[in-house]
């Protein structure tokens, strides 16, 4: 089903080249001429990421270097930024010749690399196939459904994280004024537990730092990601700070390519004249969900050197600022170096280490992506981490905080600007009153329990604004279901993707505008705003000419489905849709931090969202920073189990998978891979390229099962295994969700490998 049918024989190398570097130069030149955008791709990635001229790349969320010196692209941006541009269509012609049946045997490769969507289309069962529709009957369709529902809380409104500040501000007045917080996202899969952790200890939902942090200061620690495949501007972070003497320490159960030594991504397509950088003074590698057990271990050596050098950690800090210090060291000292090593299966020498390297820096970053967060655990690991930072007063000050690596372009963003379906009282007043609607106040659904509500029926109608979500969220078996038990389902999309094969027994696509195109509205050509990881909030343009003369804009389809659900609004949809600056000005009226916000947002570089807990004002109960002290997660599973983690290829975006290579792991042609550490592989009697079956052993007891998968040994952790997404999605029960942010525990299911039967 996934994949992308390559013929080549699968290989294994170990990688052993810079990351970024050649290999990043010849694997675009290769895509693009693959992709016919010789000439166009280069061209518009050079409108990327330029100050204020150019639209934003919606590869990922690291920041723009902000003093918009230099144009800091990387090879997946510009993937992504080229499959966007693709010469492909896929109009009715082609759903003309395929039922939906004969679709669903498509890979996702296949089923993307038709090209762009052009035109509306509802699903007809009499033939099995989508039927060109016009955006008027398509939005009374889905307004009349959506106004005969006997709740409002029967439609769930999911965001994937590249939709536009206004639209998204717009998606959730709409999703309001029908009456229901029903608004999942893809935070809830990816750092919903980083807010909730940073929220309970800081009383903000966001990291606290920015690039020039980055620039000064003298330790980095990253854990749990992929830099160099999924954030590969982060090198340049990286590179910089090992040049000029910064300590860097990588934690993570894979070495990946960003811990060795990488070529500036935007370097390369001069490579002849850079040399290799280091980028990385000391890697460890836990087990899988060993992460807080390791930062409890340096602590505790902080803390036990503080005995002898009270410089050691930042008492004036922590009397002035913090909220239970008394307890986090009563925690630390009960947990002995034995507990440390078994939970965290590294040793203490090593985490002493580490340590030294925090305790001797004047500023220190800590960086995590979904490693730390896809966990049971995921949010006490998130403020474990501010636990540290706290011990020297690694906060408001130059070069030092936590910063969260955020995955989607505008993910950050979207939370910001309303996607929340627990939202605060705060912000709903305002938007009472701004907007003259009355939003409800219970709390909505999220991803997981979207999916527990259609399989039950009690919610009929399924709204996807971007995202691929019937194979990004997890049980792909039960999520199929799920969805095919609605009334209806619309997907707003720019490809093809299984979200529209796996449907409700009515569905519609309805083509939307990407992010590099040109947006023209009454008042002329329209604008968006992006937030970035670093709460640096620019406008981003499209140049291009539109895919298709029938695409409308994501503001533009908000408003059609709004006014035909409801009748009676008294919200201005169509003057918001002829002059986004409108929208602006409400959001303006309804956010905080967003004063101005028309003006603001103009300025050269944008502007950065106020985060209270960077000027060490904190909106906590005690009205200080919290420590926490949690107990250690048990990370041993029974005997002859593997705790898995699934994660991302170097040539995939999410769903979107550009070829079946690995690059940086040193995999070709294969998807269907399980990485293994040699000696659990001896147990099994397992060789490299031998077929398996992984089984998943759920909460409940239940279990899943993909089979023919091949192993491969790797240099990870024993009692540890990795493989890919969103294939693996299949073994992640819904119910294997965290009780502490309901996130998916993506990165740690329990699961046997055995060989297959002939
Ligand atoms: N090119 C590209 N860029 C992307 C994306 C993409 O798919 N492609 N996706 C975007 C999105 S939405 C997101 S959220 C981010 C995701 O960015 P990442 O968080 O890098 O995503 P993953 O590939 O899931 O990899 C997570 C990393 O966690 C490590 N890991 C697994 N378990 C553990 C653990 O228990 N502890 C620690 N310390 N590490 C662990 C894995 O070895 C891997 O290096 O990237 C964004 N950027
Ligand atoms: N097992 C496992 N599952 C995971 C994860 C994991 O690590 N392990 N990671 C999770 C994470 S972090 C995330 S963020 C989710 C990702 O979940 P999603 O965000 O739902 O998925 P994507 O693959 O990013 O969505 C790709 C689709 O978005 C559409 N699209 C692209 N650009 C645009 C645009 O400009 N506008 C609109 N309207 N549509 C557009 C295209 O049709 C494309 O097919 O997956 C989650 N699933
Ligand atoms: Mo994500």
């Amino acid at each position: 089903m996934m994949g992308t049918d390559s013929t080549g024989e699968p290989s294994f190398h170990p990688y052993t080249h810079p990351a970024a570097g050649w290999g990043a130069a010849k694997s675009v030149t290769a895509f693009l001429a693959r992709e016919g955008e010789g000439i166009a791709g280069p061209r518009a990635v050079m409108k990327m990421n330029h100050e204020n001229t150019g639209f934003d790349c919606p590869g990922c969320a690291w920041p723009d270097d902000m003093k918009g010196l230099h144009l800091d692209i990387c090879e997946n941006g510009i993937k992504h930024v080229a499959w966007e541009m693709t010469h492909k269509r896929v109009g009715r012609e082609f759903f003309a010749a395929h039922t939906v049946t004969e679709l669903s045997n498509w890979s996702e490769f296949e089923l993307e690399n038709q090209g762009r969507l052009t035109e509306p289309m509802s699903y007809d069962p009499g033939t099995d196939r989508y039927l060109p529709i016009s955006w008027a009957d398509a939005f009374e369709l889905a307004g009349r459904s959506l106004r005969e529902l006997d709740d409002p809380n029967q439609a769930a409104f999911y965001t994937s994280g590249r939709l536009g500040n206004e639209a998204t501000f717009l998606y959730q007045l709409l999703a309001r004024e029908l009456g229901t917080n029903n608004l999942p996202d893809c935070s809830n899969m990816c750092h919903e537990a980083s807010g909730r952790a940073l929220q309970a200890s800081l009383g903000t939902g966001k990291g606290t730092v920015d690039l020039e942090d980055w620039e000064a200061t003298d330790a980095l620690f990253i854990l749990g990601v992929n830099a160099a495949s999924n954030a590969p501007r982060m090198l340049t972070s990286l590179v910089e700070a090992h040049k000029r003497g910064a300590q860097i320490v990588h934690i993570n159960p894979l070495v990946e390519a960003a811990a060795r030594k990488a070529i500036i991504p935007h370097d390369f397509l001069q490579m002849a004249t850079f040399r290799a950088t280091p980028t990385s003074t000391l890697n460890l590698q836990p087990r899988i969900g060993g992460d807080m057990a390791l930062l409890r271990g340096i602590a505790k050596a902080v803390l036990e050197q503080s005995k002898s050098d009270p410089k050691a950690i930042d008492a004036e800090f922590i009397d002035r600022y913090t909220f239970g210090f008394d307890d986090y060291r009563a925690v630390c000292e009960a947990t002995s170096w034995a507990e440390i090593e078994s939970r965290s299966g590294v040793g203490a020498a090593d985490i002493r280490k580490a340590a030294d390297i925090y305790r001797v820096a004047d500023r220190s970053i800590v960086s995590w992506c979904l490693g730390v967060t896809q966990h049971e655990h995921g949010v006490d690991t998130v403020r474990e981490i501010v636990n540290l930072l706290l011990l020297r007063g690694n906060l408001g000050r130059e070069g030092a905080g936590p910063s969260p690596v955020r995955g989607h372009s505008n993910v950050q963003g979207n939370r910001t600007c309303g996607i929340d379906h627990r939202p605060a009282a705060a912000f709903l007043d305002r938007l009472a009153e701004v907007c003259g609607i009355y939003p409800p106040r219970e709390h909505g659904l999220d991803t997981v329990a979207t999916i527990e509500a259609m399989a039950a029926g009690r919610v009929r109608i399924f709204v996807g604004m971007g995202g691929n979500f019937a194979i990004a969220a997890p049980d792909t078996a039960y999520t199929f279901e799920a969805l095919r038990n609605c009334e209806l389902t619309i997907q707003v999309s720019t490809k093809l993707n299984r979200s529209h094969l796996v449907h409700g027994r009515r569905a519609l696509i309805l083509p939307c505008l990407g992010r590099t195109e040109k947006d023209e509205q009454r008042s002329g050509v329209q604008s968006t705003s992006v937030e970035d990881s670093m709460s640096m909030v620019h406008l981003s343009v499209g140049m291009r000419r539109p895919a298709s003369p029938h695409l409308l804009s994501e503001p533009a389809i908000v408003a059609g489905i709004a006014q035909a659900a409801l009748p009676g609004s008294r919200t201005p949809w169509q003057d918001y849709v002829a002059d986004y600056d409108r929208i602006r000005d409400t959001m303006a009226a309804v956010l905080d931090g967003f004063e101005d916000f028309n003006r603001r947002v103009r300025l050269p570089l944008g502007f950065r969202i106020r985060q209270p807990a960077r000027e060490l004002v904190f909106r906590t109960p005690s009205g200080r920073a919290e420590f926490s002290a949690a107990a250690l997660p048990v990370t041993d599973r029974g005997p002859g189990t593997l705790t898995l983690a699934t994660m991302r290829s170097h040539d995939q975006w999410n769903t979107t998978i550009y070829s079946d290579n690995d690059r940086y792991r040193g995999i070709e042609n294969l998807r269907t891979l399980v990485f293994m550490n040699a000696e659990d592989m001896a147990d099994r009697r397992l060789r490299e390229f031998d077929e398996v079956d992984i089984t998943s052993i759920a909460r409940d007891g239940s279990t899943r099962t993909l089979q023919r998968y091949k192993v491969i040994p790797y240099d990870i952790p024993r009692g540890c295994a990795a493989g890919y997404m969103p294939e693996m999605n299949v073994l992640c029960a819904l119910g294997d969700f965290s009780t502490q942010s309901n996130q998916p525990i993506m990165k740690n299911l329990t699961v046997r490998v055995e060989r297959s039967e002939p």
